[in-house]
């Protein structure tokens, strides 16, 4: 049996194509390429007793930064990426909860101030990565990553994250990847993000 399985989207493929998420994309992305860093990952933990039984979270702690084990780390980081960026979108995402608002108002500088900082991060990413809004345990922050890199390694939880490699919009949006952020904010899953917070922050 495969060490991990690729989690069905949680909503159809074509859900949040009226909000600006393509159904061509959604299942290219999904059924595809998040598909292949699980079956890749499956392989390296099939040849590799040290990796056998241990959870996605101890592969990645145990693969990070070792030369030999890029591999193994590239796999693993792009499939908790995958997870968490699935969860944080909805076709019916609603309002950021209070609680959440509150916080962001406190450490970063109100809700718009947040959006706008959060898109210039993900724009400003060169080349392929990620944008996370993290809780490091006392507050609310924005970082960006390269590649398959998530501020877990740093000691930071995630609990928003958006994909700027361009295979997450480059065939509706093309080059434009400040169009698909603007789009991304209309499908975020505010009460999934919130759920996220409070097992940080409580
Ligand atoms: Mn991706």
């Amino acid at each position: 049996m495969a060490a991990f399985e690729l989690p069905p989207l949680p909503y159809p493929h074509n859900a949040l194509a009226e909000r600006g998420m393509c159904q061509e994309t959604l299942e290219l992305h999904h059924d595809k390429h998040h598909q292949a860093y699980v079956t890749a990952l499956n392989g390296f933990v099939e040849k590799d007793p040290q990796l056998q039984g241990k959870s996605l979270e101890e592969i990645i702690k145990l693969s990070h930064a070792k030369a030999e084990m890029a591999p193994v780390f590239n796999n693993a980081g792009q499939h908790w990426n995958h997870i968490i960026f699935w969860e944080n979108m909805s076709p019916n995402g609603g309002r950021i909860p209070g609680k959440l608002e509150q916080k962001i108002n406190e450490d970063l500088g109100g809700v718009q101030k947040f959006k706008d900082d959060f898109k210039t991060a993900a724009v400003g990413q060169f080349g392929s990565g990620w944008a996370w809004l993290v809780h490091d345990g006392s507050g609310l922050s924005i970082v960006s990553t390269a590649n398959q890199d998530n501020p877990v390694s740093d000691g930071q939880t995630p609990i928003l994250g958006v994909d700027v490699w361009e295979h997450a919009y480059y065939l509706k949006y093309n080059n434009r990847r400040p169009d698909y952020l603007d789009a991304w904010w209309n499908v975020v899953n505010w009460s999934k993000v919130a759920e996220g917070f409070g097992k940080v922050s409580d």
